[in-house]
Order: structure tokens, then sequence, then C-alpha cells
């Protein structure tokens, strides 16, 4: 099954909680301090693989969450950090934001790891707490915690060439007879309903053709099977516009042209300024002047000679070979494509400096924000010594002038999350 759209939850591995443990021996019966530190969560990668080609697993598995860190030991011992989480996805998936809809990161290349969270620091054992006045600290910090993320996966197909052209006209058997793709073929409309990937390989030089569904005209409107898999074009360098000259369903192959065109346009103007090659297929339906008589009555009416055009048939193999030959020169003249623009955008921001005072009444001040949140990791309050580690810290990092400035003045509540205690210097 094919599906090229996903929402996601993920979310990186918490960070272990750093531990409180004192050494103790036969002979020390209280030794010092050596809660080790916690380990670090584990991050969350994607990374792309040339042989899948659908978002399907995601699915049925909706929730991806590194390791978490372990917690650490006695003896210092640091807990051990969580593995890495790697997210396999299709080359040409792109991974946006769902609140913001921003593109996160794109996937176009195999085995490139992209990371899009980052674990959980450890938390800092007691060990890490010991000075020389406060030799016997009950507390250490907790590991920093995630958040979890909605993202959405969407796969645009990247391919070098694409196959564009009413249902029937041959699409998937050219697919067929040139890559190493497998399409299911037959003789009706809408045969394909999900794009197919092949490889071409022109004496040793190997390039990508992508196989979509057929297109009518009002495909932008939805008619037919709508225009939604024409995302799947979007990336190719060189379009095969493939128009069957035989006439044979009754249709007109230069309206077909003109259809198509308006049809890729109305889509994104982008895919109808790409060249193509126009391709006239079953030729082997006509005698020779007929087709004569109707390529000649095409190139009329296209007006512009230096479009490529030729004429094949899967039934006697016309000109596949020149075909091929005819794509791999002409890629070779065209840039690269170009890798999506990604917006400077990371998933998760760490706030550890922002601080907010607020009067919230007369002698009462409310601290938030995130240099707050990561202070607080771990202190317990009711011990004394971790209540006389955070003043300092409140201290030392300046929050406690940042009070006065406020116009806090002593004897004043100060509440700091569930904490509330009286300023005094
Ligand atoms: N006579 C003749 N028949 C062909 C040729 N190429 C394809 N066909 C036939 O045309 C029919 C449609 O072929 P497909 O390859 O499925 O066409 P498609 O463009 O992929 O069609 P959709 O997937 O429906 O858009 C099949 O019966 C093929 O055998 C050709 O060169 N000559
Ligand atoms: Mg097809």
């Amino acid at each position: 099954m094919f599906l090229d759209v996903a929402k996601i939850k993920i979310q990186a591995g918490n960070g272990g909680d750093g531990a409180t443990s004192f050494h103790r021996t036969k002979l020390t019966m209280n030794g010092g301090p050596d809660g080790g530190n916690g380990g670090k969560g584990g991050d969350v990668y994607f990374i792309a693989k040339n042989d899948i080609n659908t978002l399907y697993s995601f699915k049925f598995k909706t929730k991806f969450k590194a390791e978490d860190g372990q917690r650490g030991g006695k003896q210092l011992c640091t807990g051990k950090d969580g593995e890495d989480l790697y997210i396999t996805v299709p080359c040409g998936t792109i991974i946006k934001d769902a609140n913001s809809g921003k593109i996160i990161a794109d996937l176009s290349k195999e085995d490139q790891p992209v990371k899009v969270l980052r674990g959980g620091g450890g938390g800092r054992g007691n060990n890490f707490f010991a000075t020389s006045t406060r030799q016997a600290p009950h507390f250490a910090q907790t590991g920093e915690k995630t958040k979890m993320y909605e993202v959405i996966l969407e796969l645009k197909t990247i391919a070098d060439v694409g196959l564009v052209g009413y249902p029937n006209v041959g699409k998937s058997t050219l697919l067929s007879i040139i890559t190493n793709a497998q399409p299911k073929i037959a003789n009706y409309h809408f045969t394909t309903l999900v794009p197919n990937l092949g490889v071409v390989d022109y004496y040793g030089n190997n390039f990508v053709i992508a196989d979509i569904p057929g297109l009518i005209e009002g495909a932008s409107e939805g008619i037919g099977l709508g225009h939604e898999f024409l995302k799947h074009i979007e990336r190719v360098r060189l379009i095969l516009h493939m128009i069957d000259i035989s006439g044979f369903e009754g249709r007109e192959p230069f309206e077909d042209y003109n259809n198509i065109n308006n049809e890729l346009k109305k889509y994104n103007e982008k895919l109808s300024l790409l060249p193509q090659i126009i391709v006239f297929t079953k030729s082997d339906l006509l005698s020779k002047e007929e087709l004569e008589n109707k390529v000649n009555t095409f190139k009329k009416k296209l007006k512009n000679n230096e479009i490529n055009i030729l004429t094949i048939s899967a039934i006697t193999n016309e000109n596949i070979e020149q075909l091929k030959a005819l794509m791999w020169n002409v890629l070779k003249t065209l840039p690269k494509s170009e890798p999506i623009q990604i917006e400077n955008y990371q998933l998760d921001v760490r706030d550890k400096t922002t601080l907010q005072i607020i009067k919230e009444q007369e002698n009462v001040y409310l601290v938030s924000g995130g240099l707050i949140e990561n202070m607080i990791r771990g202190i317990v309050l009711d011990d004394m010594e971790s209540f006389a580690y955070f003043q300092k810290r409140l201290k030392e990092d300046g929050i406690i002038d940042k009070l006065y400035q406020a116009g806090a003045k002593n004897g004043d509540t100060v509440k700091i999350k569930d904490i509330e205690f009286v300023l005094t210097d």
C-alpha cells in the first residue's frame, strides 16, 4: 500500500536522574557523597532509504520515543546514555512541524541521518554539589525532561525524469521496458494508482524515472485521480510528455498535449517550465503514412521546433534505445535538482535563559521562565541543604537582584512554581 503523508509523534529520551549516595566501606561509616550523574537521553534522527517508497508503515506505528538515560549510581557511576532512535523513511521525505507547518528536514539523500530532537541531559549526582562547606549534600539533580512533538512526514518522490500523460497512453509500459520496475499494465484508464519508480541503466549511467497516475483535463480541480500525485514529480529535472499518437481513443494528440500542459501549470508554474521531451506512443497502431501525417500535423501546431520529439512503440521497440540516449543526453546538461529550502527552524528549542517576574499582588512576586525551570530540577525543598543551594543560585544568577529591581522588598513573598519563601538579604 502507498501512503505519502503521515502524522507522527516523536520524543527524545529523558535525561537520567543524578544519584544521591554516600561512600560506604567497612572502615568508613559515613564517607563522602558519591552519587554519579544520570545518563543523557537518546536523540531522534530520521534516515532515508531508497528501498522503501511509501510512508505506509506510519499508519500503524505513530509514536516514537528514544530511550531514556539511566539514573546515576553509587561510587560515582554515571548512568548509561539512552540509545538514539533512527526513524527510517523513503528518500524524498520532508519533515514538517505539525504546529507551525515549517520544514525541519528534507531527507533527500540516502543514509544521511538528520537529527531532529536532542535527548535530555543527565542530572548531576550529589557528588557534584559537594563543597567545603556543604560536605554531604542530600540532593541530586533530576534529568532533563523532553517534550513530545508532532511532525508531518510528506513524501515527495525524488526522480530525474517524470512520465506524464493521459491514462492508458503507455507510461507504465515504457517504465517496465526501460527500467527494473514491474508496474501494473492494463488496457483501461487509471491502471496506475500510485507512483512507481524505476532506475534506467544507460551504459553504467543510472537515472530514476517516476511513473505517476494518468492526468486528464480538470485534474487540478480533482477530476480523475486529481493532481495530488503531481507532487511526486515536483522534484524531477525532465518531463517525458507521453501522447498516444494513434488517436485510438478518439482524442486529438495536440489537444492532449495542451490539456496536460495546462494542468501542470495550474498545479505549479515551476512544473510547466521544466524541460520536456515529447514522446508519441503506440506508433505500431498506425501505417507509416498515417503516422507521418499525424506527426506533421502536430508539429505544425506546435510551432516550436526546439522541443525534442520521439516516436516510440513498446510493441516493436521502435526508438526505445534512442529514447534512453536522448534522456541521458538531456539530463547531462541539466543542473542537479536543488534541495528544498529548509527554514532555519529547530523543533526543540530549549529555553534555559528566560526569566519573568510578575507582581501578583501587593508584596507577592511570581518568578517563572526557562532559567528557573532548569534551576529547579531536583530541588527538594524539604531538605535544608538543597534549599540553601537553591537560594545561593538565586543570588548568584542575579534573580534576587532582579526581584529588587522589579520593586520587591525584604519581607515580600516570592513564589517560584510551588515553592514560596520570604525575601531577605
Ligand atoms: N499497441 C501498443 N499498445 C501499447 C503500447 N504501449 C502500451 N500499450 C498498451 O496500452 C495499454 C495501457 O498501457 P499502460 O502502460 O498501462 O498505460 P498507462 O499510461 O500507464 O495508463 P494509466 O496507468 O492508466 O495512466 C496496455 O494495454 C498496454 O499494453 C504501444 O506502444 N503499442
Ligand atoms: Mg500506468
